[in-house]
């Protein structure tokens, strides 16, 4: 491997070394100790929890609070949080189920090495783990140069572990291409808010849900993605209207008092010709567009010629819905636009995000209660890898470009200058064109499974076949990325460690230590330590000895940014506070406690030199695969079922939730489709494009339109099929629209 003297001969990593040592470390400390008071009714004796601690969920972006109820320590029960301000004592099935994955027989226990004679994976120790990682990634870096590894990472572990991970991977071991899922997720909704507000900020907060007199849903399924979320909007005393935006009628289609089908992909010609048909109402607000934006005049010009004829021809939509939904918005006082998916993920998504943000600036409709430009979040950690992942964006939401942002980042860190990349990185795309050309030779994938998720996956199968070296995090060593790894890290998962999550409402909250990790299973922030201390860069990160110790850091990295949390004192405020949303400014003063809900935006001053948000829009552009006579059908991916998360790995180790999700993977087609194709309900069928097939059942149903076929994307092989097409300004690809064939078996 290595003739020099091994790097590791330098590491403490010898037996007592305290890195080494977190398996049997204490847990969570701060333990509310109230025997008896969970009101559970009879609980197995062997289960009776002795007290209990509070921790948000760790799987979508909702953020709810959770109650964890123990037993020596270890959590034995989960409960919704009545207390928590996010969701009120409510919590959707993965959220009871949340302890369930940690259980599974197949939780990798022990680092894993591929033996090159027999091509098996083989149990090693962690000292030889991390001999192995530093030498082969120095090797590589020796032959191709410092900036031929790279790393994959995620919207799925704390702020904390994500910001260790991207800092002592580009300012201790030289690298600088590394993204995450994120790319696949948030970074249209990023790129759109820097664009048009001059910073990442998602201006809203929960309450906005019950205060909006109109609720637009663009692309967006909450009664599916975001339950939680979607309860709140229950709440609403205000009888709103609902409109959703979706080609498919799905659950949240279905509640809503208006649905708009429209044609996929063809929200930005539609969304221009409703902020056409708006001016033309005479519903600007022209005393905040002049006060507060940039650009509106170009803008009104520029959307003129999208006639509601127009909009309507290109998204299929009756005139009479099209008119209904622009005077409901033109009518609303409080009118609030979320969305999701079905935008971020297109080949125009930034343009079509700023399309939305550009109605409710011309409406006024920002900064007031129930209103806002609103992207909804995915992981639970979304928020924090766009703001401190040190990945694409330097930490604090900072640029790697700009030399003043380098500097500032190495004061407040006390490592040299030229230790910061003053380059960006590769987007994920990008890193895979690496792979491909020779350039990219070591990859190191932290809690994704890129194998099954990324957009054109058989591509990428290929692909990692000529990587030198693939090192996989993760929980389990059963992942389609994992089976491909030279050397896999065994993590801890949620709740078997510390650290803070931010949800969609920018609401920072704590996870907490409430297991042990199974094995030598540590958790993501020891794991990135100990690479450190191989390396021999640990003395660079001295002051992060924990993962509070490092919430202290990045708050320091935080001070004058629009995300401050200077004030925020430790994780026992966030406890007490039940979450604090940024920003929270130390600046506040002493004593001063935050509000429970803020929203941004509320003196119309947004973080642009000028204090200007602007309008922001381009002509629309055809789809880079459209439907011809072999491909005839339209095929949409997304979320099926509540009970799913992404490639399923969690999720499926729990009985229950395995109960609520059908067992195959199907596909939704309308019923005229499966007619004219003589498909019975649940036969055998093969869906097919340019990449791939893919043998499921057919789910027969009016909820999908003639012509479109949708699969929920937590089953092998759906990116198999799905084509790879990106925003040109986000990089984030376009899972929902590729040309497909369906026939039967
Ligand atoms: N149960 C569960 N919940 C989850 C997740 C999960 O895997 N399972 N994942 C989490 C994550 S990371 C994310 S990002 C969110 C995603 O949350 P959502 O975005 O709400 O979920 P999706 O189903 O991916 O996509 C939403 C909708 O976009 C529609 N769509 C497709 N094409 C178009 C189009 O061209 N225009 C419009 N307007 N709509 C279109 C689809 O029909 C779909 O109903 O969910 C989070 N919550
Ligand atoms: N066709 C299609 N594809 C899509 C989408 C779509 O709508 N359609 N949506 C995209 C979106 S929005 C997203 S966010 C991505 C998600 O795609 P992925 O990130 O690939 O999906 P997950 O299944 O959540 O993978 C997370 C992995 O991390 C592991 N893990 C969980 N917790 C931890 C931890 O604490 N530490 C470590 N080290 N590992 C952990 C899990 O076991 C799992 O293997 O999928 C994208 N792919
Ligand atoms: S809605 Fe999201 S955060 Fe809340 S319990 Fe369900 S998965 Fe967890
Ligand atoms: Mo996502």
């Amino acid at each position: 491997m290595n003739a020099e003297p091994s790097p590791f001969s330098s590491f403490p990593g010898r037996p007592g070394n305290s890195l080494l040592r977190e398996w049997t470390g204490p847990m969570t400390a701060d333990l509310v100790r109230s025997p008896g008071a969970f009101g559970l009714g009879q609980v197995p004796a062997r289960l009776k929890p002795d007290a209990v601690t509070t921790a948000v969920c760790g799987f979508c972006s909702t953020g709810c609070g959770l109650k964890l109820h123990l037993q020596n320590g270890e959590a034995v029960n989960v409960t919704p949080d009545p207390d928590y301000p996010v969701n009120l004592g409510m919590a959707c099935p993965k959220g009871w189920e949340v302890l369930a994955p940690l259980d599974a027989s197949d939780r990798v226990t022990t680092p894993l090495l591929r033996n090159p004679n027999s091509g098996k994976l083989e149990p090693v120790s962690w000292e030889m783990a991390m001999e192995t990682f530093v030498a082969r990634m120095r090797d590589i870096q020796e032959r191709h140069g410092a900036h031929s590894i790279a790393f994959l990472s995620t919207g799925q572990m704390c702020t904390e572990e994500m910001a260790l991970l991207g800092s002592v991977f580009k300012f201790g071991m030289g690298g600088l291409h590394g993204d995450s899922n994120t790319r696949q997720c948030m970074a249209t909704a990023h790129v759109a808010y820097k664009q048009s507000f001059g910073f990442d900020s998602p201006p809203y907060t929960y309450a906005d849900f019950e205060e909006s007199d109109v609720l637009v849903f663009v692309g967006a399924n909450p009664c599916i993605a975001h339950p939680i979320m979607w309860q709140r909007v229950l709440r609403n005393p205000h009888h709103p209207e609902i409109l959703v935006l979706d080609p498919r009628r799905t659950e949240t289609a279905v509640n809503a008092t208006l649905h708009l089908p429209l044609a996929p992909k063809s929200d930005l010609t539609l969304l221009y010709g409703i902020a056409a048909a708006l001016i033309a109402r005479g519903a600007v607000k022209h005393d905040f567009v002049q006060a507060h934006t940039q650009g509106f005049e170009e803008f009104a010009a520029f959307v003129t010629p999208f006639t509601p004829e127009r909009a309507c021809a290109a998204a299929n939509l009756d005139r009479a819905v099209f008119d209904r939904a622009v005077e409901v918005i033109a009518r609303g006082r409080r009118v609030s636009f979320w969305w999701t998916m079905g935008v971020n993920q297109s080949h125009e998504s930034t343009r079509t995000a700023q399309a939305l943000i550009n109605i409710a600036l011309m409406t006024g409709n920002i900064g007031r209660p129930g209103t806002g430009a609103n992207s909804i979040t995915g992981q639970c950690n979304a928020m924090g890898s766009r703001l401190y992942a040190n990945a694409t964006s330097l930490l604090g939401g900072r640029d790697f470009t700009k030399p003043e942002h380098r500097a500032r980042v190495a004061a407040d860190l006390g490592v040299e200058p030229s230790n910061i990349p003053d380059q960006q990185s590769w987007a994920y795309d990008q890193i895979i064109d690496g792979i491909d050309r020779g350039d990219i030779r070591g990859l190191w994938v932290i809690a994704t499974n890129s194998a099954h998720s990324w957009i054109d996956a058989g591509r990428l199968d290929a692909l990692m076949g000529k990587l030198d070296f693939l090192v996989v995090q993760d929980l389990y060593a059963t992942t389609d990325t994992a089976k491909r790894a030279h050397l896999i890290l065994p993590a801890a998962g949620w709740g078997e460690k510390e650290g803070t999550l931010i949800n969609s409402e920018r609401r920072i909250g704590r996870v907490k230590k409430v297991r042990r990790a199974p094995g030598q299973a540590l958790s993501d922030f020891a794991i990135f330590r100990l690479v450190a201390a191989a390396w021999g860069c640990g003395p660079m990160f001295a002051e992060w000895s924990s993962p509070e110790a490092t919430f202290q850091v990045l708050k320091r990295l935080s001070a004058g940014q629009p995300c401050d949390i200077t004030g925020i004192r430790d994780y026992a405020h966030l406890d007490r506070a039940g979450g604090i949303q940024w920003p929270w400014s130390s600046a506040a003063g002493v004593g001063v406690e935050p509000a429970t809900e803020r929203r941004l935006f509320a003196d119309g001053i947004f973080p642009m030199p000028d204090g200007r948000a602007r309008f922001l829009f381009d002509p629309p552009r055809p789809v880079s695969e459209p439907t011809d006579d072999a491909f005839p059908f339209v095929l949409l991916t997304g979320r099926g079922t509540s009970a799913q998360w992404h490639t399923n790995t969690r999720t499926s180790k729990s009985e229950v939730l395995r109960r609520l999700y059908p067992a195959e993977a199907y596909v939704e087609l309308n019923p005229e489709d499966a007619r004219r194709l003589g498909i019975s309900p649940h036969s055998k069928v093969t869906v097919s494009t340019r990449r791939g097939r893919l043998e499921v059942n057919a789910f027969v149903t009016p909820t999908v339109n003639p012509g479109h076929l949708f699969l929920p994307m937590h089953y092998d092989g759906v990116n198999r099929l799905t084509a790879a097409s990106f925003d040109p300004h986000s990089r984030q690809p376009s899972y929902k629209h590729c040309a497909a064939a369906l026939a039967r078996v």
